[in-house]
């Protein structure tokens, strides 16, 4: 029988890959998207141009995890199987600028989310988007039982959603399960990400139209891995017989500074003579180090990661150059989904 999901945040990076994923199974896919003054759907049109039309079975709809009774409305009228919580303010740097609307957010809202589904007594699969950030200043490796120590009002509202769903799972048996999911990237990334915001810029400086490209702290280092094999795992989480906690990584690190060395090595430029440091892009707690061991996922889940960090980087520089080449032409155009 055809299965029905309900994802929160379609229009971000992960949502968009995730509708792709669910479309391609055969799922009937519910989305939420927010009122916004401008276009904001346009991870949704890649998936529509990829598909040649709108999507069939992706219905979307206006909902904000502020306002409770959108979620409880969704949860009750669609019934869904499987409910992935995707949707947050998910810039830790911006988390310190607006501390309060993030832990509603990303925090609070998963409690409205667990709250509707108990309430409404739907029998459903519950994904929570928990992350590295949680692990925050504990050194690397992180693994399932690396105690947390958040930097950032994101990270702490991470760790409350992720202990709100272990909390659902234990007192009222939700098939429940948080994938802590380390940075994983994409050309559809947001641009103001530090990987997006180098590769968009590298493109940007080979196509003529950018001078300079500035960043704040160069020696964090970071776990970086392809979104659509990510979105692949949350997936297999609500496929097993029982709920759990996963890590989703590859295990690989590297620095801020070798993912920018990487990126204008692609378009044949010297990355020293392009780039800058500024302390406007330093944030007041900083994350040194997040390197993760998926062996559990791999053990369970039969999931690993396949591209590699130069891999990445290529592809994310490549779909970039295009972009600006795009943009030059005139093709990029917005339409409504
Ligand atoms: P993203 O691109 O920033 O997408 C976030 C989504 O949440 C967008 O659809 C956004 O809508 C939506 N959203 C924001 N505020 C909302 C609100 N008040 N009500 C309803 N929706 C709201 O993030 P992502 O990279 O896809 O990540 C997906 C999830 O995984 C997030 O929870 C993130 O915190 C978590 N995570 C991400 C990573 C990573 O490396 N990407 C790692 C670990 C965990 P708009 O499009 O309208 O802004
Ligand atoms: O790309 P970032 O902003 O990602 P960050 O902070 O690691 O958070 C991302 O990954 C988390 C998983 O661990 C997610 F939960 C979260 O939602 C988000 O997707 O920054 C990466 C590193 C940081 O150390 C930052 O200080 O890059 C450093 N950085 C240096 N210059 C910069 C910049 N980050 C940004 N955004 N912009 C800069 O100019």
């Amino acid at each position: 029988m055809m299965k029905t999901a309900l994802i929160t945040g379609t229009t971000g990076q992960d949502g968009s890959y995730l509708v792709e994923l669910l479309l391609s199974k055969g799922y009937e896919v519910h989305g939420t998207k927010r009122r916004s003054s401008s276009f904001n759907t346009s991870r949704l049109e890649e998936v529509a141009r990829a598909e040649g039309h709108r999507p069939d079975g992706l219905s979307l709809h206006y909902a904000d995890l502020s306002d409770a009774s959108s979620i409880t409305n969704l949860v009750r009228d669609i019934q869904p199987d499987e409910i992935y919580n995707l949707g947050a303010q998910s810039h830790v740097a911006v988390s310190f600028d607006i501390p309060e609307y993030t832990a509603d957010v990303t925090g609070a809202a998963t409690i409205r989310l667990l709250e509707a589904i108990r309430a409404s007594g739907v029998d459903t699969r519950f994904y929570q988007a928990s992350s590295s950030e949680m692990f925050g200043s504990t050194p690397p490796p992180q693994n399932e039982a690396t105690p947390f120590h958040p930097r950032s009002p994101y990270g702490c509202a991470k760790v409350f959603s992720y202990w709100s769903t272990i909390n659902y799972r234990e007192a009222y048996g939700l098939h429940a399960s948080n994938g802590i999911l380390f940075n994983h990237e994409s050309s559809r990334r947001g641009e103001t990400f530090v990987t997006r915001k180098i590769t968009r810029a590298v493109a940007r400086i080979a196509e003529g139209v950018q001078n300079k490209l500035v960043l704040g702290n160069l020696d964090a280092v970071r776990d970086w891995g392809y979104a659509p094999e990510y979105v692949e795992a949350m997936w297999m989480m609500l496929q097993q017989d029982q709920p759990d906690d996963y890590v989703i990584a590859t295990g690989e690190a590297h620095s801020v500074r070798e993912f920018v060395q990487a990126a204008f090595e692609r378009v044949n430029l010297d990355w020293e003579r392009y780039t800058e440091t500024d302390s406007r892009y330093e944030r007041p707690a900083e994350v040194d180090a997040l390197i993760g061991d998926y062996s559990k996922a791999k053990r369970q889940l039969g999931w690993s990661p396949t591209t590699t960090f130069t891999g990445l980087v290529h592809r994310m520089v490549d779909d970039d150059v295009q972009a600006v080449r795009d943009e030059k032409a005139g093709r990029n155009v917005r339409v409504e989904l």
